[in-house]
């Protein structure tokens, strides 16, 4: 784990949302997979969305469970400082979030695992994100 973290840490500056992609492209991008559009009002069945507050909601044994195929909205907030949250293998960051300012990533699952999303400011695993194969 720290020793990932760190590796993340210094591929930042050359690709900031590539980190734990060990060079694989991909061709996930946030808001592009919803099937209504990226600014659809109306959620599709199967979406999931849930806030985080970074040290309240979070922590290593924290499981976020998901089905492959879902399209799942993230958000994040940080009271206590400015963060970033990153979305292990699937390479999606929140970019630089403010102290108390919430963001959000937003992806389809179409990966199953256990992904670690963790914060690129204090290095920690903030939960885990577990796609449960369909
Ligand atoms: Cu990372």
């Amino acid at each position: 784990m720290k020793l990932r973290a760190l590796v993340c840490v210094a591929v930042a500056p050359l690709a900031l949302v590539a980190c734990g992609g060990s060079g694989s492209s991909t061709d996930t991008t946030v808001a592009s997979s919803s099937p209504n559009g990226a600014m659809g009002t109306i959620p599709p069945s199967g979406t999931v969305e849930k806030s985080f507050t970074i040290g309240t909601d979070t922590g290593t044994d924290v499981v976020f469970e998901v089905a492959q195929g879902d399209n799942v909205k993230l958000t994040f907030i940080n009271p206590d400082g400015d963060d970033e949250v990153h979305v292990h293998d699937y390479d999606i960051t929140t970019g630089a979030m403010d102290k108390n300012v919430a963001s959000s990533v937003s992806f389809t699952a179409d990966k199953a695992g256990d992904f670690e999303i963790e914060s690129h400011v204090s290095e920690e695993l903030l939960l885990t994100l577990r796609v449960t194969a369909k």
